[in-house]
């Protein structure tokens, strides 16, 4: 039923990137579990994708790339600055995560945020044909539902945040929270994460814009909007298939090997953002070394940390204050030969992440907020012989499914050491129960259910 109408996916930036082939450049599809996921029904669909290519200035020209159409936005670095870096990862990013880090509300990013979202609102109404759906994603493009509506009712409109949604009295410190609430209840059907981000969303709805309804359903100017819980996942396939194949036997045992075939590995993986608890594992990994549960004879703990953001004032800080704990820690308790803490500051590829995946006998997800969190269950995902532990903070939208995991509060550096401690000394029987459950968990929802669940109720 789906192939049969077509889909006009909205996010900030565009799924691709250019690459040098030859003498000449070519776009190339990013890897990425959304593009993975909705690539097959854009391509059957004839289906299109409205974003930001990178740079500034001029957009480059629409383009196709394996059946999709791609139409590129473009952005002035002043748009950039105050759009992307201001209202989006300075204002909204540390609002929608607890306030981890005191959000901003500065007037002058405002505008810029209002302007940006109707440059996407006019691209989208300029490509969508009637009856169409139009898929609109994240936190970057709150006002677009709204906006296209007021251009082009005539066709479906959906929104899908990635990131939390806030308890409503934070919310609330929001200046500009009415316009916010009414450029998203502009959408047909709007998605959250988990049960908790819908729950909090209803009652900022309620409270701000005075609408009614429950049971995942709200009434607005005449019209229905549905609300609800739809979480991503990954390409669960993909990741078996690479686990298992001989390549990454081999690179797993050079990696074992390096690190010291004796040695357990705890293994960390993520943006280098403050909201991702990178500093509270180090503090917990700290505590474990000084009071003599671990030493570096016998533990290891890898951090990989992709750059992010980096010119945005507090992931700066974050990288200072990661890099000096990292410091710190090798400098206390390494010996010659020893580091206790392997710190990366890059991103590895994807036949390189799952052979970490799979050294790490412990993995640790340790959020202080976060939608969902991929790591978490892309490590699951190779764990095919269900060996490995998971500790999981509790404040991620993993947890909502991943039930089987190590719960910690990351905020707790002792209790988050405990678990660290636990889930490295977890009996066999119980390790491989918990992992056959969280297995379970994914395969129960993979990138391909999600978006197939979430266009069903979009399209119906
Ligand atoms: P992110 O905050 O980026 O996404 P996450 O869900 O963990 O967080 O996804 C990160 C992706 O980047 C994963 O696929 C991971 O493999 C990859 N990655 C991270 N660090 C890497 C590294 N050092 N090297 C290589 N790859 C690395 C936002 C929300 C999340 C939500 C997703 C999807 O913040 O909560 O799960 O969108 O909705």
């Amino acid at each position: 039923m789906a192939s049969r109408r077509r889909l006009v996916v909205v996010s900030n930036r565009l799924p691709v990137r250019r690459v040098r082939r030859g003498g000449s450049t070519a776009w190339e599809q990013s890897p990425g579990g959304l593009v993975t996921a909705l690539a097959p029904i854009l391509k059957s669909a004839r289906g299109a994708w409205i974003g930001w290519a990178g740079g500034s200035g001029r957009a480059p020209a629409p383009f196709t790339l394996e059946g999709v159409r791609y139409t590129p936005v473009s952005l002035s670095r002043g748009q950039l600055e105050d759009f992307y870096e201001g209202f989006s990862n300075r204002t909204l990013w540390p609002l929608y995560h607890d306030a981890v880090r005191a959000p901003e509300f500065r007037r002058r990013w405002w505008w810029p945020y209002v302007d940006v979202n109707r440059k996407y609102a006019e691209a989208a109404a300029a490509t969508a044909k009637r009856g169409d759906l139009v898929w609109v994603h994240d936190y970057h493009l709150q006002l677009v539902p709204a906006m296209l509506r007021e251009l082009r009712p005539d066709v479906r409109i959906a929104f899908f945040l990635h990131i939390p949604f806030p308890p409503d009295e934070l919310f609330a410190h929001m200046p500009w929270r009415s316009q916010i609430i009414e450029g998203l209840l502009g959408a047909d059907l709007i998605g959250f994460q988990t049960p908790t981000g819908v729950r909090h969303f209803m009652a900022t709805a309620r409270r701000v814009a005075g609408v009614h309804g429950s049971r995942g359903t709200l009434s607005t100017g005449g019209r229905h909007v549905r609300v609800g819980a739809y979480p991503i996942s990954i390409d669960l396939a993909a990741f078996d298939r690479l686990a298992r194949a001989p390549e990454t036997a081999a690179r797993l045992h050079r990696l074992r090997v390096r690190l010291g075939r004796d040695r357990r590995v705890i293994l960390g993986v993520d943006r280098l953002d403050y909201s991702k608890g990178i500093d509270a594992r180090l503090k917990a990994v700290a505590e474990l070394l000084t009071s003599g549960r671990a030493t570096p004879a016998d533990t290891v703990f890898v951090q990989v940390a992709v750059p992010s953001r980096e010119s945005v004032k507090e992931y700066a800080e974050l990288r200072e204050e990661v890099e000096r704990l990292v410091g710190r820690i090798n400098g206390e308790f390494g010996e010659p030969g020893l580091a206790p803490v392997h710190y990366l500051h890059r991103g590895l590829p994807q036949a390189e992440l799952v052979s970490h995946y799979l050294a790490a006998d412990v993995m640790l997800v340790t959020p202080f907020r976060d939608g969902m969190n991929l790591v978490a269950k892309e490590y699951v995902a190779c764990r095919t012989d269900d060996t490995g532990a998971l500790v999981l903070s509790e404040f991620a939208g993993a947890a909502h499914e991943l039930k089987a995991a190590l719960m910690v509060n990351p905020h707790d550096v002792d209790g988050l050491a405990a678990g660290i401690d636990a889930a490295l000394h977890m009996p066999h029987a119980e390790g491989a129960r918990r992992m056959r459950s969280l297995r379970r968990a994914v395969r129960h929802n993979t990138v391909f259910d999600w978006a197939d669940e979430y266009l069903g109720a979009a399209w119906s």
